[in-house]
């Protein structure tokens, strides 16, 4: 399965069913009342953060995702269908953008996170809902509202506990796989890992907990260098980091300057990313010549704070106490906020009912989510509707507005692409 962290997608909700006009007939009654139904409202658009899946991969083969439209109201007050919710599933730590302004919108950020996305239009009401006291034979109905459409970015940022760091051949992909149930590629050339993977430790006693897998980095890399800072971004939100540095060279102080190489490429990526509790493991302690490095290497590492663990990887030694080491870690420490997504309070503004703008072309061009919404849920064809409509636009204060403006009796009037003559209003 191929790794995707970054796709762009049309989310698009359902459009409401028109309503209906209709009488009732009944024998010996000429004209019964009115019985028009309602349309039902179009679905609704959602997303859902699970943890079943770790990479876009999936939702890579379309590009707009529609919930279902409600159906019209029928005769004799049949209320139309709702239309069908869709649930887009997608991995847990996605981020959502706004793909047009790039505003970050959710952190789907824990299993089963539901976000509405887009919501279905409304069903437009039958011509049984407008009878009253004055209106007992009303012949109007309304439109379903249309739905509406948003194009997102999702944006994968894994979450997981712990994240893996260390050059490439240290050895991080042989530890995922001695300890977690992913099994990912080993081999002894540089860059086998090429995608993040996940891996759940399941230690014994202690809640289990999740580790992150990432290609080897080395210097350079925040430059781009070998498979550069593509993939570092998903141990950005990871709690802490395991170095995972090979005890095994020709060189006593090779292990050292390799874990300060990536360390500084840490820093160099996200100075947040350096500041992560650091754990470090200090692999492939089976081998003969790592015993003497371990313990120059050891030395200093401890000077410096740093908490360091010898372990072999490839036999499982040393591995427990690391885990349950870990498992407290990813007990105690909590995710650092990747954004204030979620949280921030929104600041609304007024933005006023509508506004009416002179175009280029002479036409008046009328914008505003009541004004259209108004319009498309008009049935242009029926002379009660459009007699509604002009009330509608009247208890708006639109005609009022309307009739402040330069305009020619002549002149366009353009409403959500409905054109009108300015005289018809008045
Ligand atoms: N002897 C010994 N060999 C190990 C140990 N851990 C890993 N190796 C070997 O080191 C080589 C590289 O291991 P990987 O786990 O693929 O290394 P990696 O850090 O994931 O490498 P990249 O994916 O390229 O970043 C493989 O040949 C492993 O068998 C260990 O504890 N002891
Ligand atoms: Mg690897």
């Amino acid at each position: 399965m191929k790794f995707i962290d970054e796709l762009i997608i049309t989310a698009v909700s359902g459009k409401g069913g028109d309503g209906m006009v209709s009488f009732r007939r009944e024998k010996y009654v000429p004209m019964g009342g009115p019985s028009g139904g309602s349309g039902g409202d179009g679905g609704d658009f959602y997303l859902e953060a699970t943890d079943d899946l770790t990479t876009l991969y999936d939702l890579s083969f379309k590009r707009t995702y529609r919930a279902g439209n409600g159906t019209n109201g029928g005769s004799k007050d049949m209320t139309g269908a709702l239309g069908e919710d869709f649930i887009l599933k997608v991995p847990t730590g996605t981020l959502v953008y706004d793909a047009d302004t790039n505003e970050l919108l959710y952190d789907l950020d824990h299993n089963g996170h539901k976000q509405l996305i887009v919501k279905g239009g409304k069903g437009g009401r039958g011509n049984a809902s407008f009878s009253s006291s004055v209106m007992r034979a009303p012949r109007v109905a309304e439109k379903g509202e249309p739905g509406d459409s948003i194009t997102l970015k999702l944006e994968l940022k894994l979450l997981a506990d712990i994240g893996l760091a260390g050059l490439p051949n240290a050895g991080k992909s042989t530890f995922l796989r001695a300890v977690t149930n992913a099994k990912p590629k080993v081999a002894d050339y540089p860059f086998t890992t090429l995608n993040p993977i996940l891996g759940i430790v399941k230690p014994e006693g202690a809640p289990s907990f999740c580790i992150a897998d990432i290609p080897g980095l080395i210097e350079g890399a925040h430059e781009g260098v070998g498979l550069g800072t593509r993939f570092l971004k998903h141990i950005e939100r990871t709690k802490a980091v395991l170095h995972v540095v090979s005890m095994s060279d020709i060189d006593p102080e090779e292990p050292l300057k390799n874990y300060d190489t990536v360390s500084k490429e840490l820093d160099k990526f996200s100075h947040d990313l350096a500041q992560k509790t650091a754990v470090i493991a200090a692999n492939k302690m089976d081998l003969p010549e790592s015993k003497e490095n371990y313990e120059a290497f050891k030395e200093e590492a401890e000077k410096r704070g740093l908490k360091v663990f010898p372990i072999s990887a490839a036999t499982g030694e040393g591995t427990i106490p690391l885990l349950k080491y870990l498992a407290q870690l990813a007990a105690q420490l909590k995710y650092i906020p990747q954004d204030k997504a979620n949280k921030e309070e929104k600041l609304y503004e007024f933005i006023p009912p509508y506004k009416i703008e002179k175009q280029e072309d002479g036409t008046w061009l009328v914008t505003g989510a009541d004004i259209t919404r108004l319009v498309y849920m008009t049935d242009f064809t029926n002379p009660d509707a459009i007699l509604r409509f002009k009330s509608k636009l009247k208890q708006m204060g639109f005609i009022e507005d309307l009739a402040l403006i330069e305009a020619e009796p002549e002149d366009t009037i353009d409403i959500a692409n409905m054109l009108f003559e300015y005289r018809e209003f008045f």
